[in-house]
């Protein structure tokens, strides 16, 4: 928000969270300025009460064209400058009167300027033995209202989590307080390091025995069609695995182990390309191998690959097409057919894009038929020369399937079962990562939750005496 000389808000609980919400409309048509609402984990993964609103009404703003101020040329923007400086000017106004940053007096020894969590947490620790600045409005802050709480108090600490953002402003203006050098500058806080930083004693919760948990990796869902991916690529050596941001993120983790690095959402297949060069430059014989989903090709993938296609590197770019958008609920994208309201929408076909940016060696597949994975990883390890595209193509288990996956895909779902007459105990299953799965190692055999497993056959596949089935069947 400092850098873009925009407006910030900073809930700290629920109701903040709609409240701050529609004040910032107001906050941005009053002043023309965008609104930045900062969330962080803390906030967006609590949930807490809030009052019903009715929905307000506004009717359209009729479009005008506003040249000089739209139109981001060299010669608007200069003159554009004057007018942020001028309305970061009245945004320091607006922030001086904003509801949200609230005074709280009560014993004045100690005065704690805070927003969001770090607010929540001083208060918990503290409570009635300080005083509050509690601010909502964090850019840009509300100076002269600091200036006054800092001379109402005895000791000032700035709480926020990370980076001294507000201290270092406080600080600035002349006004002396604690901050980063009682506050550590790693991790989230909670009210124990708040305690410890502020009244230098712990803080003491509810004893929790270790032995109360057993440590459970987070693991790609019983029947995730990226397994089958990442079980076969996990068995190559000499490989760079570049991954990407989405479910797959999990094909890294034990016992998969398929992933080397990652970066940000899209960025795989371009990262790769790079990395094939340097690793060829340097005369280092490893093949590199990327993927990203559906959703995150749309997103800023084709960018990616149009990187590789045009370039030139001999990358093995897979688009685990899921047929959703997975990890963040199942949102429609331009591969489903559906828009995101769950209307037909025109299906943009991944593998026509593919070959239209200029990948020749292109093949799509079902990862969880292990012998068809292998042999197209095999038949794209072969292509030593040109860039070449795999297209897992197979639906997300936990997807509501459409009319269309119904009549591509056979989505049988009867579990499958371990014959422990059979099992040799070898955990041979177990090395796919799949949460259905269950050892007894007093009896040293396997088995499977039915409630779980949704018979993806992954393990029986795997499985060298054929111990596993799918239920019903000989
Ligand atoms: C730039 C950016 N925008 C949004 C997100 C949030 N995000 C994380 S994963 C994800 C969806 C990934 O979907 P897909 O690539 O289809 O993979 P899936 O989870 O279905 O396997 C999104 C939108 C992000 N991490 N980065």
């Amino acid at each position: 928000a400092k850098f873009a000389k925009i407006a910030m808000f900073e809930p700290s609980d629920s109701q903040e969270c709609i409240d701050m919400t529609k004040e910032a409309y107001k906050v941005s048509e009053t002043y023309g300025v965008p609104v930045m609402i900062r969330m962080t984990t803390r906030v967006c993964h609590s949930k807490s009460l809030v009052e019903e609103q009715d929905r307000q009404e506004v009717p359209p703003v009729l479009y005008q064209k506003q040249r000089e101020k739209m139109d981001a040329v060299p010669a608007i923007s200069k003159k554009r400058r004057y007018v942020v400086e001028e309305r970061e000017e009245k945004l320091k106004g607006y922030s001086e009167i904003c509801p949200f940053n609230e005074v709280e007096m009560h014993d004045t020894k100690i005065g704690i300027i805070a927003a969001g969590a770090a607010y929540m947490y001083a208060k918990e620790v503290l409570g009635d033995q300080a005083s509050y600045l509690k601010l909502g409005f964090t850019y840009p802050l509300p100076m002269e209202k600091i200036k006054a709480f800092a001379d109402k108090v005895d000791e000032l600490y700035v709480i926020e989590e990370l980076d001294p953002f507000m201290e270092e402003q406080i600080r600035q203006a002349g006004i002396a307080c604690h901050g980063k050098d009682v506050i550590p500058n790693i991790d989230e806080l909670n009210p124990n390091i708040v305690s410890a930083s502020v009244l230098k004693k712990q803080q003491h919760g509810v004893e929790v025995p270790d032995s109360c948990f057993v440590p459970r990796p987070p693991a790609l869902c019983a029947g995730c069609p990226h397994r089958g991916f990442f079980y076969e690529l996990g068995k190559r050596k000499d490989t760079v695995m570049v991954g990407d941001i989405g479910c797959y993120a999990l094909g890294g983790s034990a016992p998969l182990n398929a992933k080397d690095l990652a970066v940000c959402m899209g960025s795989s297949f371009s990262v790769a390309h790079g990395f094939s060069h340097g690793l060829q430059l340097s005369g280092q014989n490893k093949r590199v191998v990327a993927c990203m989903g559906d959703s995150t090709f749309f997103h800023t993938g084709i960018n990616s690959l149009t990187d590789v296609a045009y370039n030139g590197s001999n990358a093995i770019c897979v688009i685990l097409d899921n047929r959703i958008t997975g990890m963040t609920g199942h949102q429609d994208n331009p591969g489903t057919g559906y828009n995101i309201k769950g209307e037909p929408a025109t299906l943009i076909d991944v593998e026509a894009v593919v070959k239209a940016l200029g990948i020749k060696h292109v093949r799509t597949v079902n990862p969880l038929d292990l012998k068809a994975m292998k042999e197209t990883l095999d038949w794209a390890f072969a292509i030593e020369e040109e860039p070449s595209v795999i297209i897992t193509k197979w639906p997300c288990v936990l997807k509501k399937y459409s009319k269309e996956d119904k009549a591509q895909f056979n989505l049988d779902k009867t579990p499958c079962v371990v014959d422990t007459d059979k099992c040799i105990g070898c955990k041979k299953c177990l090395s796919t990562g799949c949460p259905a799965l269950r050892y007894d190692s007093e009896n040293k055999k396997s088995s499977i939750a039915q409630a779980d497993c949704v018979g993806c056959t992954v393990c029986m596949q795997v499985c060298p005496v054929q111990a596993i089935s799918r239920k019903g069947d000989k």
